[in-house]
């Protein structure tokens, strides 16, 4: 495929390229030239009428600036109070205002000009995530025919959560608007057809695409990984580092963003209950749950930091003993190499999200362990990860019960079965290593119906 790759993400990264998602685009953009352009993280009422320049490597950066109001309305407000809450099913938390949505249209029409100035005619256009779904709607809007393709990261929302959006008609002719809708899972997948099937604009023709007025969009699913090879080797030099005075016997590991998605006050109660139940009092398992700080200008965000701490306290003065802190709640990111060395320390990696795209600390959690003495992951099964990762401990969080006995049969699991559901589970995470996503993506894309042939496909 001739033409450049033109990456469109929230984040943009800056100094050297770390993260599995960050590192496979790297390599996408170095392989065939091409910009990428994201939000520069400081809010800024100037520059706005222009891209920004931040290197040159041989692949360009750019960045669109906002302003505060912007910041606050556009990301904070319509991205994070209206879309992440309608994708994850948390319809409760969700915070409807007009200028959510005004500025939230009114960023991605000033990002689809600066785009459409800079496009030649074969570039391709990826665009990621529900920060920029309108984004191809605008660009044809400008007469933009290139390929562009869209990944949404988070679940594809059912459609009676969908009715909740302001104008809920309109999401799906945002999506339609590209070539290619890529999406986690086959579950995503059959949520959004079933939302084209619901709509009368919308036509499904026989090769499984759906015609929706003038434009033609492919839906499938694209599951996301790791670079497995990269964190197996980080993970054989790894140093889970100092502990701490008492190195625990049983440590249970989880590491998540500090989001109202990732089941975290479900994991810490479902380990309080794994305590209540230990019938041997000598066991003293630990878990560990490394939150990393999140979206701290969100009130929802803010909420559930209070209730963990909560939790926490209550969990810890229960059961703590003079030389034992069962819980450790470390709200904090640490250092890369150092997260995988204690995941190949950990003897269960517990990731218990009500709902998530893929989960990646799951698939990093595999790849992390010894093939020869592996640790047991027990998942739940609103993880787009569980759809192919059969191999875990699958559980559904809300259940406290079933969690805590999938921890206790994790710990007491003996070598041959762990080796078995390990291997079951690595091989699903090295088939959907993060290269093979990125050249799956690209050449389905350009495999797909271009714009400007419309007229000749039927
Ligand atoms: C979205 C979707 C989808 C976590 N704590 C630390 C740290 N992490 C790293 C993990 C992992 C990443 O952050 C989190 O990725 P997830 O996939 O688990 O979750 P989201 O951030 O919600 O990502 C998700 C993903 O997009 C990709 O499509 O899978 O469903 O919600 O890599 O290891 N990294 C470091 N320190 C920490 O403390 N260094």
């Amino acid at each position: 495929m001739a033409g450049r790759l033109i990456v469109i993400s929230n984040r943009i990264p800056t100094g050297d390229p770390s993260g599995g998602l960050v590192v496979a685009l790297h390599d996408a953009l170095l392989a065939r030239g091409g910009v990428w352009v994201g939000a520069d993280p400081d809010p800024s009422e100037e520059g706005r009428e222009c891209l920004h320049e931040l290197g040159d490597i041989p692949y360009r950066k750019r960045a669109f600036r906002l302003s505060k109001t912007e910041r606050q309305n556009y990301y904070s407000g319509f991205a994070n109070s209206v879309l992440w809450p309608i994708c994850h099913r948390r319809t409760d938390l969700i915070e409807i205002k007009s200028e959510y949505r005004a500025d939230y249209l009114a960023v991605n029409l000033r990002l689809a000009r600066l785009i459409a100035q800079d496009l030649a005619p074969q570039d391709v256009v990826w665009v990621h995530d529900y920060h920029f779904l309108p984004l191809a709607m605008m660009l044809r809007s400008l007469g933009v025919t290139n390929r562009i393709g869209f990944f949404l990261h988070i679940p594809f929302p059912n459609i009676t959560d969908l009715a909740i959006l302001p104008r809920p008609e309109d999401f799906a002719r945002w999506l339609a608007s590209y070539n290619l809708l890529g999406l986690q899972t086959r579950g995503d997948v059959a949520r959004a057809l079933e939302m084209f099937r619901a709509d009368p604009r919308a036509e499904f023709l026989r090769d499984g695409t759906v015609k929706f007025d003038e434009h033609i969009v492919t839906v499938a699913s694209f599951p996301i990984g790791i670079d497995c090879d990269q964190i197996e080797a980080t993970a054989r030099r790894a140093d889970p580092g100092p502990f701490g005075a008492a190195n625990p016997r049983e440590l249970i590991i989880g590491a998540d963003r500090l989001d109202y998605t990732k089941g975290l006050p479900h994991k810490f109660e479902a380990f309080g209950r794994l305590l209540q139940g230990r019938v041997d009092r000598d066991a003293r398992p630990t878990l560990l749950q490394i939150a990393s700080p999140s979206r701290a200008d969100v009130a929802a965000y803010r909420q559930i930091t209070n209730d963990l701490q909560a939790i926490s306290g209550r969990i810890n003065g229960q059961y703590s003993e003079l030389d034992w802190q069962p819980l450790r709640f470390v709200h904090r990111s640490v250092a890369r190499d150092r997260l995988i060395g204690l995941m190949r320390r950990a003897e269960v990696g517990l990731v218990t999200p009500l709902a998530d795209g893929m989960n990646l600390v799951a698939k990093e959690f595999v790849a992390a362990q010894a093939p020869d003495n592996p640790g047991v992951l027990v998942l739940s099964r609103f993880a787009g990860a569980a759809e192919d990762m059969k191999g875990a401990l699958l559980i559904n969080p809300h259940d406290l019960d079933e969690t805590a006995g999938a921890i206790d049969y994790a710990l007491a699991m003996p070598l041959d079965e762990r080796r078995k559901r390990h291997a079951d589970c690595l091989a699903v995470v090295r088939d959907s290593r993060i290269s093979v996503w990125t050249d799956r993506y690209l050449a389905r894309l350009a495999s797909c119906v271009p714009t400007l042939a419309l007229s000749r496909h039927q």
